[in-house]
């Protein structure tokens, strides 16, 4: 007998939605960046053969309007959202306007969010939540989605209302192989749209400091386990490279010369990273890095960081995290204030530019505030930028903390952008943000573009000067975020 071949998927009209942020501190932060949508990039590539649309609600400024017509002109059979903990309120409102207006549309939400909190996505505008890396379900979803099955027993897919699995969605999902991965489709959006300020030691005269700029994941994970970052949970504490091939392809294929890694840590497995710098090079790649790493990495592998120089490196993001020894160590960072300063002057020394990231407490009263202060204007030019400690949902101390949150239940979500403080603050909020908005704007100002004076195009100076402001106010009117008896 001939084999049956499988009844092919009906092809379906597949709507990608990015929602609109709300907190004035991220509207301050699209100012300086807005990195492309890549997990829809990945999902497409992932399921193929389907009609995709990507809806990017950050570069629209009436993004209601926006969603609306294209619900209403696509008419989309399956519609998936994606999203950050701050957009949960968003998502969950956009969801509720796609059951309304088109009730046999398939709802979807994954992302960071869904991974880690997904009991707050167990509505009944939602009909499957995917954790983890998407493209190890998507196609089944959207198989599932395309014959009108159900989602029950699609691995990482928790299915809401009475079947929803409250054991399974207590573990973290399961790992994805790298080399499993899809090459991530580009062709959905306009890749001229994405940017972010290029922070370099020295800029060649009136080159844009906002230049178009494209993402890529050479890596996801990260063997360290500081207490306060979700990675270690998401990735088991494993740091997973993709083949060196498949990065150098992605990269041959970007029309922009500026590229952000997605990296949680760039460097921290040498061979790999090593292997790729010298592919890059040997395929005569030339294109303009941004990368994540640790100091400790710095330290340990200072030649490694030359060659990334050498190859396009212009800046790296160091979490800095604390000025003072003990916190770090209270947070599990395995670094100290002296390596984090070691790796300042070796990559200054090499003209990459750090970006120092600083986390201050909602406990800081003045003479905290003035010690952090004092700290970042001594040093050296770099690019400073500070969030605030909160814990990170789906850790065990997200529950510890949460009887303690100062806004209760689904509000800390929308809250949760590790700028706005979650428990009570010692000094009152309006204080508090006019403190944290000071260092703000303290620490962009170290830049050494600006003390190297460079000269950028006038509409750039322009566009600086109106991000600083809205950076600036965002963290001032932070407190506002708040019920009104918690201001003062
Ligand atoms: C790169 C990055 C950024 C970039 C922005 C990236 C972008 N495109 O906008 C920058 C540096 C600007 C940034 C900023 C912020 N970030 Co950030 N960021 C990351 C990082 C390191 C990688 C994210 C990424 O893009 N990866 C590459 C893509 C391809 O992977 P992905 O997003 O995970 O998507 C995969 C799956 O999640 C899934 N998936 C995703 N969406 C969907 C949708 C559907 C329908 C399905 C089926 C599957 C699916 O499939 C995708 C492909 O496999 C993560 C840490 C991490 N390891 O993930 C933190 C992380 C996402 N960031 C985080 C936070 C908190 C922020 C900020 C609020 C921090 C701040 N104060 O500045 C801001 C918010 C910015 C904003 N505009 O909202 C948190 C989010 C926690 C949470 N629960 O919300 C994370 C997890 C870091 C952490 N340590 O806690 N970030
Ligand atoms: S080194 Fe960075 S990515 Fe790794 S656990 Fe610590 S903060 Fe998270």
């Amino acid at each position: 007998m001939p084999a049956t071949s499988p009844r092919p998927v009906p092809p379906q009209k597949i709507l990608l939605v990015k929602p609109h942020a709300r907190l004035t501190t991220i509207l301050g932060l699209q100012r300086f960046m807005v990195l492309e949508p890549l997990e829809f990039g990945y999902l497409a590539a992932a399921a193929p053969g389907h009609d995709y649309r990507v809806l990017d609600l950050r570069l629209f400024r009436a993004p209601q309007k926006a969603f609306d017509r294209m619900l209403r002109r696509f008419q989309p059979d399956i519609v998936g959202f994606t999203g950050y903990s701050h957009e949960a309120t968003a998502i969950k409102s956009l969801a509720q306007q796609v059951r309304e207006r088109l009730p046999r549309t398939r709802i979807i939400v994954g992302g960071h969010h869904a991974t880690s909190a997904p009991h707050d996505l167990d509505k009944p505008q939602i009909d499957a939540i995917v954790r983890g890396e998407g493209p190890i379900s998507w196609s089944t979803v959207v198989e599932a989605a395309a014959r009108g099955k159900d989602f029950a027993g699609i691995p990482n897919v928790l299915v809401p209302g009475a079947g929803y699995d409250a054991e399974a969605a207590k573990g973290w999902p399961l790992a994805t192989d790298p080399a499993s991965m899809p090459q991530p489709r580009r062709d959905l959006w306009d890749p001229r749209s994405y940017y972010s300020v290029w922070a370099a030691e020295k800029l060649p005269r009136f080159a844009s400091v906002f230049p178009a700029v494209s993402m890529v994941r050479t890596s996801w994970g990260c063997p360290m386990k500081c207490s306060f970052c979700v990675v270690p949970h998401l990735s088991q504490q494993t740091h997973r490279p993709r083949p060196v091939d498949a990065v150098c392809d992605e990269l041959e294929q970007l029309s922009t010369d500026y590229v952000y890694f997605s990296d949680d840590e760039n460097f921290i497995n040498k061979d790999f990273s090593w292997e790729l710098a010298e592919e890059i090079e040997r395929r005569g790649i030339r294109k303009r890095y941004f990368a994540w790493t640790r100091s400790t990495t710095v330290n340990r592998s200072p030649e490694l960081m030359k060659k990334w120089g050498q190859i396009g490196l212009d800046g790296i993001f160091i979490g800095f995290e604390f000025i003072d020894d003990a916190e770090l160590k209270a947070a599990s960072k395995a670094s100290t204030v002296k390596a984090n300063e070691k790796a300042l002057d070796t990559l200054r020394a090499m003209d990459i530019v750090v970006h120092a990231a600083f986390i201050l407490r909602g406990e800081y009263d003045v003479d905290d505030f003035e010690k952090l202060r004092s700290y970042v204007q001594a040093m050296p030019p770099s690019q400073c930028s500070f969030t605030c400690f909160t814990p990170i949902p789906g850790t065990e101390e997200y529950a510890d903390y949460e009887p303690r949150f100062v806004v209760p239940g689904e509000r800390a979500y929308d809250l949760h952008d590790c700028m706005h403080p979650l428990m009570k603050t010692k000094l009152p909020l309006r204080e508090f943000s006019a403190r944290f908005a000071t260092q703000v704007i303290e620490g962009i100002h170290k830049t050494p573009l600006r003390s190297n004076h460079h000269l950028a195009p006038p509409k750039d100076m322009l566009r600086v000067w109106q991000a600083d402001r809205s950076y600036y106010r965002g963290f001032q009117k932070l407190y506002r975020d708040y019920p009104r008896e918690l201001w003062d």
